[in-house]
């Protein structure tokens, strides 16, 4: 049975044609639609209001009601344990501010343009997450010997693949058990709202939005590492669709640039004025705090270091300004590119992967002065 029309995904050299100049299919326009990028301009706040935060979901976002909800933790545990929201906020509660993105961010980008959401910048937010570490609630559970991976499930069904799933995702035992990670009821200070995964989601700091499951109904202890479509096909570093691939984990440093100057309404070229002109963005790692964030005004020839901001919290995006003499009219591009602790830097063109993971190239930013 088709469950769906099959979309020809481009792969390098198959002489299909198709690139990044392709027209996006109606499926994409239906995805891009129902998921959203943060407006670069929000990247202004040090906390995404959370109506500007990113958005990615799967499948539907579900209904649920509160009354009827129930986490379960089990598996390979000795005291299963059934918990209403009410009995979790009742244990210790933490709250951090926390950069989340999604692994494809930028895959509209490439060429060819691997056919899924197609991102191009932005989806990327920062929140405060409100909740209950992970790690007290398994202690209480009793971790059997031999659990070496953490079983994540959300109430949402879908197909993917043609693998009809409920979304899954594991986390390896010792990131489960840091005592950053998170099971969240709120963010920036209310109720998760539906589509961020209301009423229990997990928040994993450092690593790609994929791991953070929403609308969470279960978490298991395994004592074999899980191999379900999320986690063994979906978010890999492979050039093929079909290839193992390394699993996609950690945000990979990235900076942002917010657009100066104003808008032209349709294309949303950036026109300025003679004048010093204020770039400002953020800039992030999971791997790392951000050492460096270097600025280009001529289209990568050259770069000058921008100034960056402390971390306001381990986890969160650090800002980063610099001031460009805007003083010759014309056409200019501009770049910002990061380099965190660990010595990564963002490369000035994105290699391909065929789903799209893990795009950081330079954020190019193309203006006119006047
Ligand atoms: N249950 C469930 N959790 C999920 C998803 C999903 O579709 N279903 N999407 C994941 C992906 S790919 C991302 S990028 C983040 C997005 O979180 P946000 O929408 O709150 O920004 O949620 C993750 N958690
Ligand atoms: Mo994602």
């Amino acid at each position: 049975m088709a469950i769906q029309r099959e979309l020809p995904i481009p792969a390098v050299g198959d002489g299909s044609g198709l690139d990044g100049d392709a027209k996006l299919y109606p499926e994409e326009l239906q995805l891009a639609f129902r998921n959203k990028a943060i407006p670069l301009e929000g990247l202004r706040y040090d906390v995404t209001p959370s109506g500007m935060h990113y958005t990615l979901v799967h499948y539907d976002v579900p209904h649920v009601e509160l009354a009827a909800w129930r986490l379960h933790v089990g598996g390979r545990v000795r005291r299963p344990l059934v918990l209403g929201l009410d009995e979790l906020q009742r244990r210790p509660t933490r709250t951090l501010r926390v950069t989340l993105e999604c692994a494809g961010d930028g895959r509209a980008l490439l060429h060819p343009r691997p056919i899924s959401q197609p991102w191009l910048t932005g989806a990327v937010g920062t929140a405060e997450w409100t909740g209950t570490p992970l790690r007290s609630l398994l202690g209480e559970a009793g971790l059997d010997d031999g659990v070496v991976e953490i079983l994540f499930t959300g109430l949402d069904r879908g197909v993917e693949g043609g693998v009809e799933q409920d979304y899954q995702r594991s986390l390896p035992l010792a990131v489960a058990l840091d005592d950053d990670t998170l099971l969240a009821w709120a963010m920036n200070g209310a109720p998760l709202e539906p589509q961020h995964g209301y009423p229990l989601r997990l928040v994993v700091p450092g690593w790609y939005g994929m791991a953070h499951v929403k609308w969470l109904r279960a978490v298991e202890a395994i004592a074999l590492p899980f191999g379900g479509y999320q986690q063994a096909l979906a978010y890999r570093y492979s050039e093929s669709r079909e290839g193992p691939g390394e699993p996609v984990t950690l945000m990979r440093v990235r900076s942002l640039m917010i657009p100066p100057g104003i808008p032209d309404f349709l294309t949303r070229t950036r026109i300025v004025h003679c004048a010093p002109v204020d770039l400002r963005g953020r800039a992030w790692s999971g791997r790392a705090r951000i050492t460096r964030v270097e600025v280009s005004v001529d289209g990568g020839a050259s770069w000058a270091d921008a100034a960056v901001g402390e971390p306001p919290s381990p986890h969160a995006w650090q800002p980063w300004r610099h001031v460009w003499q805007a003083t010759s009219p014309g056409w200019h591009d501009l770049l910002c590119r990061a380099t965190d602790a660990a010595g990564d830097v963002q490369p000035a063109e994105q290699w391909w992967t065929a789903r799209g993971m893990g795009n950081n190239a330079a954020h190019r930013v193309r203006v006119i002065v006047v």
